[in-house]
């Protein structure tokens, strides 16, 4: 039995803290673009930085609050034109192939969107450093974890402060291309303001035969989720068509077929 054991570091299932969190941080805050400040209130790095560390450092890292993440928020509130809102489900670097040419914004276009992207977090209780070991995993340890409540608490933001026509991008592969337990399902589809329009756009992976379409039921789901909330609704079922007309931009899984 390791030293590690003992000390209890590896005790959770997830995967641990990205190594050079705050370098990261540092780095990605510093580096981003000029041009689109605008989608953030605060450009100081150094004060993000500090919010962000103090919003889990020495902390149970079961026990992540909204509160714990209210500093780090209001120095950075995604703030995005109307019309230019991309959301996704399972299907992020498609939506994010999607977006850009079009100069439209995912979440991690956004500063702490773009800070927090592909990283893992969470300290320990007693310590001033990161678990690099491990993380609680969201379904075999808590769901009151770091990670989960950053996007949470960022996603809730990003979909309250949407106007105009609002667009998601969801993976008609899947059996459920809406997904009530997904981030877009439970945090983002029911905190859209009313008089928004969600269009949605149902993306087929070439290799599969589709599973799921505009007309079923888990569209029908977000639908009246949607119609209780009085967001217009309007979808589509096949971006891959759409996106066909334009440049041929993407590769990989949903890539267009020459
Ligand atoms: O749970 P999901 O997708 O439906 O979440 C996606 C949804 C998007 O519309 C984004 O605006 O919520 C936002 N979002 C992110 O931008 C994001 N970047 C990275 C939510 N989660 C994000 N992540 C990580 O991916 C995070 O760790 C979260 O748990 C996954 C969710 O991916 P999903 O299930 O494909």
């Amino acid at each position: 039995i390791h030293k590690w054991y003992h000390s209890g570091l590896n005790r959770w299932h997830g995967l641990g803290s990205t190594a050079d969190f705050q370098k990261i941080i540092q780095e990605r805050c510093d580096n981003y673009p000029q041009q689109i400040w605008s989608y953030s209130r605060s450009r100081n790095c150094q004060e993000i930085k500090q919010a962000f560390m103090s919003a889990f450092i020495s902390k149970d890292p079961c026990k992540a609050t909204k509160e714990d993440y209210r500093r780090l928020i209001d120095l950075a509130d995604p703030t995005v034109p109307c019309n230019k809102i991309v959301l996704w489900s399972k299907t992020k670097e498609l939506a994010r192939e999607y977006a850009k040419p079009r100069g439209l914004v995912t979440l991690e276009d956004t500063l702490l969107g773009s800070l927090a992207d592909d990283l893992h977090w969470c300290g320990e209780p007693g310590s001033p450093d990161l678990n690099t070991w491990s993380c609680p995993d969201w379904k075999k340890d808590c769901r009151t974890n770091y990670l989960t409540v950053f996007w949470e608490v960022l996603s809730e933001r990003f979909a309250e402060s949407a106007c105009g026509t609002v667009q998601v991008v969801l993976d008609g592969s899947l059996e459920n291309a809406f997904n009530e337990m997904s981030i877009f399902g439970r945090v983002e589809a029911p905190n859209l303001k009313p008089m928004v329009t969600l269009q949605a756009w149902l993306v087929h992976d070439p290799g599969k035969p589709p599973r799921d379409s505009c007309s079923g039921s888990s569209i029908t789901k977000l639908k009246s989720i949607l119609s209780e909330r009085n967001v217009r609704f309007i979808c589509r079922d096949n971006l891959r068509k759409f996106l066909k007309k334009r440049k041929p931009i993407l590769n990989g899984k949903y890539g267009v077929s020459p």
